[in-house]
Order: C-alpha cells, then sequence, then structure tokens
C-alpha cells in the first residue's frame, strides 16, 4: 500500500491544531482542468450542473458594486457534486487518501463549494465554525478539505484559523455587523473572546489543501488585490455518524454520497430528524425560534 499523504507528523498536528496544511497536493493538471471548467461555468460557456448554485457577491447583486465581468461578479458556486468535472475534486484519491487518516475508511462527502473572491467588494468570511451547518455528529467525524486553485495570500483573502478552538464546543453565531454586504449564511461566532489575537493566516500555493475540523475556528479577509482568490472545498463524515437535529427540513433532500469503503457509490441511509438539537439554538439573527 502506498504511503498517505498525511504523514504520522502532520496528523498529529491535525490532533492538534484543527487543521493541517498539505502542500502541492493536487497536481497542476489537475488544478487546470478544474479552473478551466469554473471559468466556463463563470463565463456562461458551460451550463451550471442541475442544483448548482451559482451566486453573485452580495454587493454586486444590491448595484454597489459594478463587476467589469461575469467573474468579477461570482462569488460562490455551491453544490456542484453533478458537474463531473468539479465532482472529481471530491472523489480525488489522493484527497480521500488524507480525509481516511481524519476520520477512518468509510467516509461520504455532506457538502461542496467553490469560492472566487472577487475584487473590490467586502466578501470577507467572519470567523465561524462549520458545525454550525451539519446536522451530524461526532463532530471528531467530519473534515473540510480546502484546496488553492491560485495563489491565495494575506493581500487576496486568505484563510485564518484559530488552531486549537477545534477542542471547545459550538459557539453561538450571529449576522456580523457589516452584514449588509456580506452573502446570505456567512455568520460569525458572537463571542470571540482573545481568538482575533491567536489567528493564524494560511498563505497557500496551487494546489495546498487545508483539512480542518468543523469545530476549528476560522474564516478569510477581504481581497484587497484586482485579481482573484478561488478555492475549492469538500466537507466529508464517517459513514457511521449520527443525524442529531431535530428536523431534517433544512437539508431536504440533499443526497450524502459514500464515496470512499465498503459502500462506496451507494447513499447514506441513517436516519434524519429526530434528534435533541435545535440549529437555530446556536444561531442568533432573529429567525423565528432561534435563541432563547
Ligand atoms: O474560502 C473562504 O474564504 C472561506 C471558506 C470558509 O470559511 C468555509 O468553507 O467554511
Amino acid at each position: 500500500m502506498s504511503e498517505s499523504p498525511i504523514t504520522d507528523e502532520m496528523l498529529e498536528s491535525y490532533r492538534r491544531d484543527g487543521y493541517v496544511v498539505a502542500r502541492k497536493l493536487i497536481p497542476p493538471a489537475d488544478l487546470e482542468r478544474l479552473t478551466a471548467r469554473l471559468d466556463g461555468i463563470i463565463d456562461g460557456s458551460i451550463p451550471p450542473a442541475e442544483g448548482m448554485v451559482v451566486m453573485k457577491d452580495v454587493m454586486v447583486a444590491k448595484g454597489a458594486v459594478q463587476p467589469r465581468s461575469r467573474k468579477e461578479a461570482i462569488a460562490k458556486i455551491q453544490f456542484y457534486e453533478n458537474d463531473p468535472v468539479l465532482d472529481s475534486y471530491t472523489t480525488h484519491e489522493t484527497i480521500l487518501d488524507c480525509v481516511e487518516r481524519f476520520i477512518g475508511h468509510d467516509v461520504q462527502t455532506i457538502h461542496t463549494m467553490l469560492i472566487n473572491k472577487p475584487p473590490n467588494v467586502q466578501g470577507h468570511h467572519p470567523l465561524h465554525q462549520d458545525l454550525l451547518y451539519f446536522p451530524f455528529r461526532p463532530a471528531d467525524k467530519l473534515v473540510a478539505s480546502w484546496t488553492a486553485l491560485e495563489p491565495v495570500t494575506r493581500e487576496n483573502g486568505c484563510l485564518v484559523v484559530v488552531p486549537g478552538t477545534h477542542e471547545g464546543e459550538l459557539l453561538a453565531h450571529g449576522n456580523p455587523a457589516d452584514i449588509e454586504w456580506l452573502n446570505g449564511g456567512y455568520w460569525g461566532v458572537r463571542d470571540l473572546g482573545d481568538a482575533k489575537e491567536r489567528r493564524v493566516h494560511l498563505e497557500m500555493a496551487p494546489g495546498d489543501t487545508v483539512f480542518f475540523h468543523p469545530v476549528l475556528l476560522h474564516g478569510s479577509g477581504r481581497n484587497r488585490t484586482q485579481g482573484f482568490r478561488r478555492a475549492m472545498s469538500a466537507h466529508y463524515a464517517a459513514v457511521d455518524v449520527d443525524w442529531v437535529w431535530k428536523t431534517d427540513e433544512i437539508f431536504g433532500d440533499r443526497k450524502f454520497r459514500i464515496v470512499r469503503g465498503e459502500r462506496a457509490g451507494s447513499l447514506w441511509d441513517g436516519e434524519r430528524g429526530g434528534g435533541d438539537i435545535d440549529p437555530l439554538e446556536f444561531l442568533d439573527i432573529g429567525l423565528p425560534n432561534a435563541g432563547p
């Protein structure tokens, strides 16, 4: 069996810090295929696959910024799993070899996303915890992969992480003060304590991939350049996780695909809903039944 790209040392650092960066994990030829496909979807020459959500930046949508191209207008693509080229990232053998090291051999994918941070918009992502968005537990059986498609720097809004925060609890999130200029769902942790002072900026080269725990506090800065900051991500969970939210209404019939292990190729068939947790308990944005 070939050696995993995640060495024992890297695994130890993931367990200690809640994240680890694997340098040059995705080869240039694969990155080129992914970015060409993304370019085509963004410029409109490739129609979005079924279920794919191509989102404008909110400042563009509200007319506060005039984009000079379609590429400058689009902030994010969610749910790319029905696009075979983009989805080759989710099922990339090298990514899955890494994911296995963090959460075990039987793996399902639970979310897919691409972020195209254009210039001239607010576009930062407040410090948050991804567990807010997922009904599965235990948290240790979830992991995100996030790959730089081009150079990612402090100037263009790299990811920031707060090492060790994955040892904590899921915290209350809310709207940041500038929510008017941030896209829907960009919630931030309400009480950050000294987390901001402990931030680490993850500058990355194309193909570098960070794996992080769903309780890790992380976010990203504004793109202060006139270029783009594009990254691709997927979230994974072990197959034997439990659904702990009371409801299954938020995700409806979203399909959770098993991509590695004995049942690869089938869908997660655990019971949805009926847990103890109301996801809105952690989201104080004035929604009905959010908060106390
Ligand atoms: O790519 C970014 O700028 C932020 C991504 C992020 O925070 C996330 O995937 O949870």
